[in-house]
């Protein structure tokens, strides 16, 4: 075929696809192309402020008790609440985010680069999800992070028991008796703005929040008739605000200690970081997943291989609804 050929085909079937109707969610409000007399209904500027503080403030309020608290909105958190919300629609489920966006580090596959990458047997996750993949035999390749990132993040938000705070921190644990020679157990945590998280140093004393694990009595010990409520610690690997809990509870369980992330070994990390993820021993209604786990128990990074992400965060939420079943 010749060049001009080529180029006149083009131009018609650019032409054919012009007369084509364009058709959009607004095609019956907005007759033909006219968008002259278009309007939004009226609201007045504190409808808008009173719709958004009152939910709000209805969440806070209903999540001031919580069944279950997970600490940090990543790959390994979003999994665990997708697996524990979807199983168990009674439980009141919340997650603490310090980030404005949730997601943690899956954002990208790694460095600056797009595609994630999951060895299997992790694709039987992203099947449930119904997230595309390439099979490439022994791994999967999601063609953006973003991609697995935003599904598990828009499943999640709509189950009606998930509650997601973000730019919120969590600043400390509650901790309560749990044996006559100092043991304990978690019994909340403690939260504040992110902001003012991150401003301690420079203003004096701003308060925190409460938010309680459910199951405890007005005067602080266990109701047995109830199953108490669980926090699941995945907050990354050391940083600003990663590993958050592992710090801290190496502090309140005087017999362990912070053993540290070892350097990157893919194929023992994503192994290991699955084994030790779950409950604590020590200390009571603690469970942890994801990179958190490296910095407890001393495994390896894996580096931009996300599998033991999600099946770390699956096997934690196992364990929790063990717990509450
Ligand atoms: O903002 C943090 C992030 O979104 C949040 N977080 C940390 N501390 C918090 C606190 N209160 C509230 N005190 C807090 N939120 O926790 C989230 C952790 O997400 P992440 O993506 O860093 O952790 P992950 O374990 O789910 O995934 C790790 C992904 C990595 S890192 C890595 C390597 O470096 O080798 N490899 C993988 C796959």
């Amino acid at each position: 075929m010749s060049a001009t050929a080529t180029q006149t085909e083009q131009v018609t079937q650019l032409q054919l696809n012009a007369q084509q109707p364009i058709r959009h969610a607004l095609s019956d409000v907005v007759k033909t192309d006219d968008w002259s007399d278009f309007k939004f209904t009226p609201i007045r500027e504190s409808t808008v402020s009173r719709a958004m503080t009152r939910r709000y403030f209805q969440d806070l309020d209903k999540h001031a008790v919580s069944d279950v608290v997970i600490i940090g909105a990543g790959s390994s958190g979003l999994s665990a609440a997708y697996v524990i919300c979807k199983n168990r629609p009674d439980l009141t489920v919340t997650c603490v985010e310090a980030n404005v966006s949730p997601g943690g580090g899956a954002w990208l596959g790694g460095q600056l680069f797009s595609a994630m990458i999951m060895r299997k047997p992790a694709h039987l996750f992203l099947e449930e999800l119904e997230i595309p993949y390439e099979d490439e035999g022994d791994y999967v390749v999601v063609k953006h992070a973003a991609l697995f990132t935003s599904t598990v993040l828009s499943k999640v938000l709509q189950f009606p028991n998930f509650k997601l705070f973000n730019a919120t921190a969590v600043e400390d644990l509650v901790t309560r008796p749990a044996g006559s020679n100092g043991e304990v157990n978690v019994a909340g945590v403690v939260t504040n703005w992110t902001l003012v998280t991150m401003a301690h140093d420079l203003q004096s004393c701003m308060d925190p929040n409460v938010i309680e694990l459910a199951g405890y009595k007005e005067d602080g010990t266990r109701d047995l008739e109830k199953k108490h409520g669980v926090i699941l610690s995945t907050t990354g690997h050391d940083g600003p605000f990663g590993a958050f809990s592992a710090k801290r509870i190496v502090d309140i369980d005087q017999t362990n200690k912070l053993k540290g992330m070892k350097g990157l070994d893919m194929n023992h990390a994503e192994a290991d970081v699955v084994k030790n993820s779950g409950s604590y021993n020590n200390v009571g209604s603690v469970y942890f997943a994801g990179m958190e786990v490296s910095e407890l128990s001393g495994c390896n990074r894996m580096g931009p291989t996300f599998g033991a992400m999600a099946v770390s965060g699956i096997k934690a939420a196992e364990e929790i609804l063990k717990h509450f079943a």
